[in-house]
């Protein structure tokens, strides 16, 4: 009797255990993953091939439908956050920026002019700054699974090359509508106007705004060289896209499909993030598609004139490093330091 017992206990275990384990039944038929942008961005294309992998290695249990343009979200697309937390996407390919509404730390990658390269931004990523934002998403009931990217944020406008803040004077430049970015432009003397991607769209043909800033990757699928003729390189802020899935979705999950669905998360996001910066480093062929091809100008600022922007910008960095915290904030410029 007594050598029985632990047998008995893990045999009770074991048929627990499977009992408990989802089969293929007991999910939804379709999980949903909500996308900001098009299907024609970098972005747009790795959740495509999320769903599809997903689907595949997991022989049709977990049906992912993508929803692109902000559908889930009718265009609010700081709502995106909120849908994760209550379950209504289950997935997610989403900006930090428009996160950053419920998870203020995010707001680090939109401080201005504080990474200066893609080397510094994978190093505050892989290290304590980058675990520490997304145990803040995961304590929200998000789980993130891999850092993707949209990319550094570009200035384009219709009016004329901005190499000084002056050029910008009055400038119509519409940003997302997050806080620090509307008194960063104001801060470099612009008319910042805060429009949802949709909204802007339909702005951008109206000629209703004189510039928007967005990354080179998203300039040739939404056309913006048809209607702004200046582009200026200046990195101002960096744009990394989050692949998280709702706790509740998660939970829902076996743990075999979790291996899976996180495996594949991080192989489609690593790609992504190459993609994202294809053609953008060293001889920056993307922008010579820009102005050869579509006839946009380039400005390349020198290290004088991004102080000059960075100088104007400073009090909204420091405001903002408190409202991140200070730590964070330290943590993420020493690594950028040794990073440069
Ligand atoms: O709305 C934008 O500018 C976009 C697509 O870049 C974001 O979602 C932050």
């Amino acid at each position: 009797m007594v050598v029985k017992r632990p047998l008995v206990t893990v045999t009770v275990a074991l048929v627990l255990g499977l009992l408990a384990a989802p089969v293929a039944a007991d999910y939804k038929p379709e999980f949903k993953t909500s996308i900001v942008v098009s299907e024609q961005t970098p972005w747009g294309q790795a959740a495509n091939r999320f769903a599809t992998a997903v689907r595949y290695r997991t022989q049709g249990r977990i049906n992912i439908k993508n929803y692109f343009d902000g559908q889930l979200f009718a265009d609010k697309q700081t709502a995106e956050f909120p849908l994760l937390q209550q379950g209504v996407a289950d997935f997610a390919l989403g900006s930090t920026i428009n996160w950053s509404a419920q998870v203020k730390e995010l707001n680090l990658f939109a401080l201005p002019f504080m990474f200066p390269s893609y080397q510094a931004l994978d190093a505050v990523q892989a290290s304590e700054p980058g675990r520490r934002l997304f145990k803040l998403i995961e304590q929200k009931g998000v789980v993130p699974i891999a850092w993707g990217e949209n990319g550094f944020r570009e200035l384009t406008n219709s009016k004329r090359p901005v190499r000084r803040p002056e050029d910008l004077q009055g400038l119509k430049v519409r940003v997302v509508g997050i806080p620090i970015f509307v008194e960063t432009f104001r801060a470099l003397g612009a008319n910042p106007v805060t429009m949802n991607l949709g909204e802007m769209l339909a702005a951008l043909q109206q000629g209703t705004i004189d510039g928007q800033e967005n990354p080179i990757a998203l300039i040739v699928p939404y056309r913006f060289w048809s209607v702004h003729k200046y582009i200026t390189l200046w990195h101002y802020a960096v744009d990394p896209v989050i692949l998280a899935v709702s706790a509740k979705t998660w939970v829902s999950l076996s743990a075999e499909d979790r291996t899976i669905v996180r495996k594949i998360g991080e192989e489609v996001m690593a790609v992504q993030k190459k993609e994202a910066r294809e053609g953008l480093e060293g001889a920056m062929t993307a922008l010579d598609i820009l102005q050869r091809i579509y006839g946009m100008e380039g400005v390349h600022l020198s290290p004088g004139d991004v102080k000059a922007f960075r100088d104007k910008t400073r009090p909204v960095y420091t405001k903002w490093a408190e409202e991140i915290g200070a730590d964070l904030v330290r943590s993420a410029e020493t690594i950028v330091e040794s990073a440069k």
